[in-house]
């Protein structure tokens, strides 16, 4: 159900240059004025800047661009993604608050999102960067009534979403590599850090984190790590909305998580083979201390990686990272 503050958005957002009474609002609404005041406070903290003229009426003057639960929700267009959705300035890590709230009980679809992450994570306990206000940090909390052994499958999924949002903007050429990063012009982007909790055959909950390197200038990136990464600013040369952004990532990731649990993995992997990186070539794996080279030939239908170590012979590969550089 529309929330009274989105359908008080939409009335003003209607109204374009004109006012509405409070009194309109009101009998609209089925809420008292003083309760139509608040709101319009609230919205004011939101960002939004509104024109209040005595005897006339509301109007919104300048519609918001700050991440918040409300501004992410107005406009949002999709059926149970971002349902709820918790906003915080700063967290150490919206993985850490999304298994909260999962223990909590709340509902499948669940975003959290931060602007700033003190202890941002990737997989095994790496650091992800994650300053304030330049990126996306977000932690979806799903509710598969799937095995376990699917968790991967929903990595590559989310890849998959992201590089698509992403593809809709020409010049971006997103590329995945296996299994959890999105490069852009060989370089890390985004991450993904999906994370379990679970039953021996039943999955209790998934919380898929997701960080996406959006405004950050050549000299905000760690010099640790500036051969590696960059962000759509440093591609791209603007600034770039990041709750539209946002929108349009869990947009994507509803329609492909409803595709996945009808058609199951198939409906994903050629998707992703299109985005596959370095698909086709030669490739350095290594897993723990051992390493291989191998031909990359593809994805299996379960989502493991297909490598061709000598001709004619293929190896299906379950855990392992594609190195940068081939040895
Ligand atoms: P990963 O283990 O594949 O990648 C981590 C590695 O990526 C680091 O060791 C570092 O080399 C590099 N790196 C760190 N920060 C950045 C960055 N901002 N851009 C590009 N490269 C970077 C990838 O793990 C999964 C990352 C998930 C991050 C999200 S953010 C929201 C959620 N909360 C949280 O704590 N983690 C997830």
């Amino acid at each position: 159900m529309e929330s009274t503050r989105n359908k008080l958005i939409r009335l003003l957002a209607d109204a374009k240059e004109n006012y509405i009474s409070g009194q309109q609002l009101s009998d609209q609404l089925h809420i008292s004025r003083t309760a139509i005041w608040k709101h319009m406070k609230e919205l004011e903290k939101d960002g939004y800047v509104i024109e209040a003229k005595p005897k006339t009426g509301y109007r919104i003057k300048q519609f918001s661009e700050n991440v918040s639960a409300n501004t992410l929700k107005w406009g949002l267009n999709t059926s149970w993604m971002g349902k709820e959705i918790i906003h915080k300035p700063i967290v150490t890590s919206t993985q850490h608050v999304a298994h909260q709230a999962a223990r909590e009980n709340t509902p499948h679809g669940t975003v959290v999102i931060a602007d700033e992450q003190s202890n941002g994570r990737g997989r095994m306990d790496r650091v992800w960067h994650s300053e304030k206000g330049k990126g996306i940090w977000m932690s979806i909390i799903l509710r598969p009534e799937l095995p376990p052994y699917i968790a991967p499958q929903l990595t590559l999924m989310t890849a998959t979403a992201i590089a698509e949002v992403l593809d809709q903007h020409d010049t971006l050429k997103p590329k995945i590599k296996w299994p959890n990063d999105i490069l852009i012009q060989n370089k890390k982007v985004a991450g993904i850090l999906t994370e379990m909790q679970a039953e021996q055959d039943r999955i209790q909950y998934v919380v898929v984190g997701i960080g996406l390197n959006v405004n950050q200038e050549n000299t905000e990136i760690p010099d640790s790590i500036h051969y590696k990464a960059t962000s759509l600013k440093m591609e791209t040369e603007k600034e770039w909305p990041i709750v539209e952004l946002v929108q349009q990532i869990l947009e994507a990731l509803e329609k492909e998580y409803n595709a996945f649990l009808e058609n199951g993995f198939p409906s994903v992997k050629t998707k992703w083979e299109n985005y596959g990186f370095r698909i086709g070539e030669k490739i350095s794996l290594h897993s723990g201390n051992k390493q291989k080279n191998a031909i990359f030939t593809g994805i299996a239908e379960d989502g493991a990686l297909l490598i061709e170590p000598t001709k004619g012979k293929t190896e299906k590969i379950y855990s392992a990272e594609i190195d940068w550089f081939v040895e």
